[in-house]
């Protein structure tokens, strides 16, 4: 099982620490493709702090598109609005993707229409991350085999 998890970088931080928790959470269920979401070293200049390769934009537009295609679901957390989350849940929903989204109840801006409205996604909300275990059990469990 290969899982694409989508959550904000340049859109904002804020929320790093809950994807580093939920990202640690999803990989009970299977690989996650893009664990550096969760990377603290990542700002939201979407750069990594610490020394290393500096991926150009093309090339990190290239890299996740690929994983995106590779991946069986996306889990993408829509809490805090971020054109790339948005972007990567419209193109899974192309691709024919199992999406999940979850939203934590706290979040201080409104979910977007485009999300909220849309019959065809699934829109989780937790509290605490904990929470997300029984979410993710109920998404990974109902999934065609
Ligand atoms: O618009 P945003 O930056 O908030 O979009 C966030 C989403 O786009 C995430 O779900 C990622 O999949 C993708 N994304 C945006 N920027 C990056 C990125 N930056 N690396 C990987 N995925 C990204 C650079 C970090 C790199 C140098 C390690």
């Amino acid at each position: 099982m290969k899982i694409y998890f989508a959550g904000s970088i340049r859109g904002g931080r804020d929320y790093q620490q809950v994807y580093q928790e939920t990202i640690n959470m999803l990989s009970a269920f299977g690989m996650v493709l893009t664990e550096h979401i969760g990377k603290k070293e990542i700002s939201n200049a979407g750069e990594e702090a610490v020394a290393g390769t500096v991926l150009k934009d093309f090339q990190i537009y290239d890299r996740d598109m690929n994983w995106l295609r590779e991946a069986d679901v996306i889990v993408a957390d829509v809490t805090m609005p971020s054109l790339g989350v948005g972007y990567e849940i419209g193109r899974a929903e192309a691709y024919k993707k199992h999406i999940l989204c979850i939203r934590k109840k706290d979040a201080e801006k409104r979910l977007s229409a485009m999300i909220g409205g849309n019959r065809g996604l699934r829109v989780e909300e937790y509290d605490s991350v904990e929470e997300l275990k029984g979410i993710f059990e109920g998404f990974f469990s109902n999934l065609p085999k």
